[in-house]
């Protein structure tokens, strides 16, 4: 009878429901290990068992939250209840902004569905697994490594953070919503071509609708509005629309005017209503410049990962918010998100704060086997790359995607993946650039694919002296003498507090002195009005310090250096190195 009367009252309230009803699952969640692979078997996505369970946050990295198996690599399940109450019309989702790597998923011990990627979210249509009242949710997450997958074993360059790194969301949503959204934007005469699409999903039977669009500025102002008739068969429709529109102000770093489009879709079933927030903003590549709304630009920036102490690769929104405005202070107009999509709470801020943004796909030094894999590129790359770009591609920030990081593109298994990678991007968003970020430099073979050249250059830290990179700028400039130069990498290590008043030109010097020594070198390399013509942008190695496997492996240095990666410009915790107004200076 209870269930009765909330069906009712819930199907009375469908007539006003309009859009998605969307709730955080984030709290304290049950956690336990199974390094032995035996919770499958022993039935653990259905057990309500207390036993043998410990409480964990989520979001949360697991390794992070309990502190005591930073090196665990492999499963770990979660679970949690949360209260429903379906009603006839709607559908529940359940959407996961990201668990790292891989995870599976069951709602009352029946799956919901699994995924492959550590840094892209997933959503699961769950209206038939769930019931009115409390619901059994089982999360299982594995941060094994694989050899043939993407990031593969190699990728050594971060902590493998595990687990429910981002949120987790429960979402109510009518027979027919809208998801997958895209806009893109042209300048054209004294406005712009603006381009909307999204993926119209109708779970019920065949039915008419309207699609209506309006778009306001930051004031709630109008500034253009238009309504379509739409048939919607059972299924996904994908719908596309556009218009010329004036009188609007372009997205710049200086200037991050935004507006909103306001999506409603309206079916005699339900509306659902959707405001997606973006920017008029276009780039593109000219000979050897990199233009901003039609204006040459050079990206400043510093790489950035997503971590803090204690907190593992989940950051506050003010943590990110301090960060942004931090590098902001220093001259920045670009972030390289390294190595990985960060959480969309960082498109969001540099949205509103005005950093252009590089995102990339974690093919880190990735094995030139895994990436000449055609499996692979079936199952971890086209997918993954397809994702990465579904999900971010309405930011005005986001203007370079990647297709990894310092793989052996000197080879021709890798060269054919960085074709097929770099093709795939343009067909799915020609509307932004593409590139790699290569450590082969001159001996390169793939930089014909890429829209500008990025280079990771370590002269006077791994290799060489600190003079060594002018030479070697001027050398990648006379082989591809018609494409943009950007150093996507550059740095050296510093141990906050620790000086060499006299530092060598070539040296692994962890002092302070080194550090702004190499860097302000270098800078000076880019930034000479002799490379003015090519050299397109300067991205340091790295804004924080943080905590590497691959130096937790090495020994013979520093004791602090023995697990981090000093080569921030700022320290774990955010401190300003005295490199920081070497930087500023240079850049500002
Ligand atoms: C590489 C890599 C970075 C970082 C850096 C370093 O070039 O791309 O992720 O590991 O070197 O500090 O050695």
């Amino acid at each position: 009878m209870q269930t009765r009367v909330r069906l009712l009252l819930a199907a009375a309230a469908l007539a006003t429901v309009a859009g998605a009803a969307t709730r955080s699952l984030a709290g304290y969640w049950d956690f336990r290990y199974d390094p032995e692979d035996r919770g499958e078997t022993a039935g653990w996505a259905a057990s309500e068992d207390p036993r043998g369970w410990t409480r964990i946050q989520v979001p949360g990295s697991y390794d992070q939250a309990l502190r005591n198996n930073v090196l665990y690599q492999g499963k770990a399940w979660h679970r949690t209840w949360f209260d429903a109450s379906p009603a006839p019309g709607e559908r529940t989702l359940l959407r996961f902004d990201g668990v790292a790597i891989r995870a599976s998923v069951w709602v009352n011990g029946k799956p919901a569905g699994a995924h492959l990627f550590p840094y892209t979210g997933f959503t699961f249509d769950v209206t038939g697994l769930i019931h009115p009242g409390r619901n059994l949710l089982t999360v299982l997450a594995d941060n094994q490594l694989l050899s043939d997958a993407i990031p593969d074993t190699s990728c050594t360059g971060w902590w493998n953070y595990g687990g429910i790194n981002r949120g987790v969301f429960l979402e109510t949503v009518p027979d027919a919503y809208l998801r997958d959204y895209s806009i893109t934007t042209r300048m054209a005469g004294d406005g712009w071509d603006l381009r909307f699409a999204a993926n119209a999903i109708n779970t019920g039977a065949p039915v008419e609708g309207t699609l209506s669009a309006t778009l306001t500025d930051s004031r709630g102002s109008t500034v253009w509005s238009g309504r379509w008739p739409l048939k919607l068969p059972a299924g996904e429709t994908r719908v596309s629309e556009g218009a010329t529109v004036r009188g609007v102000a372009a997205w710049s770093p200086e200037s991050p005017a935004l507006y909103r489009l306001n999506l409603t879709l309206s079916t005699p079933r339900g509306k659902y209503e959707e405001t997606v927030r973006s920017g008029f903003r276009q780039i593109e590549v000219k000979g050897t410049q990199i233009l901003l709304n039609g204006r040459r630009v050079f990206f400043k920036g510093v790489n950035y990962h997503e971590m803090y102490p204690g907190d593992g690769m989940t950051l506050s929104r003010e943590q990110v918010r301090r960060d942004l405005l931090d590098m902001k202070a220093m001259g920045c107009n670009f972030v390289r998100l390294a190595h990985y999509p960060h959480d969309r709470q960082v498109y969001e801020l540099a949205d509103e704060l005005g950093l252009m943004l590089w995102t990339e796909i974690p093919a880190w030094q990735t094995r030139a086997e895994t990436l000449g894999s055609l499996d692979v590129w079936h199952t971890y790359g086209a997918p993954q790359l397809t994702e990465i770009i579904a999900q971010r591609r309405t930011h005005p920030s986001v203007v370079v995607w990647s297709v990894g990081n310092e793989f052996p593109s000197d080879r021709e298994p890798v060269e054919q993946y960085i074709a097929r990678a770099t093709a795939l991007v343009r067909q799915l968003d020609p509307s932004r650039l593409v590139t790699f970020a290569s450590d082969r430099r001159e001996r390169d073979i793939a930089f014909g694919h890429a829209d500008f050249i990025a280079i990771n250059e370590y002269f006077g830290w791994y290799y060489g002296a600190i003079q060594d990179l002018a030479a070697n700028l001027d050398l990648i400039h006379a082989k591809w003498p018609g494409k943009p130069v950007v150093v996507s990498e550059f740095g050296s290590e510093g141990v906050p507090g620790w000086t060499n008043p006299a530092p060598a030109d070539r040296a692994m010097d962890y002092s302070e002195d080194y550090q702004m020594k190499l860097v302000g070198t270098h800078l000076g390399y880019i930034l000479d009005p002799a490379r003015q013509s090519y050299m397109a942008g300067a991205l340091l190695w790295v804004y924080a310090d943080f905590p590497n496997p691959k130096a937790f492996q090495r020994s013979g240095q520093p004791p602090i250096a023995a697990y981090m990666n000093l080569k921030g410009l700022v320290t774990d915790d955010r401190r300003h190195k005295r490199v920081w107004d070497v930087v500023q200076k240079a850049f500002r």
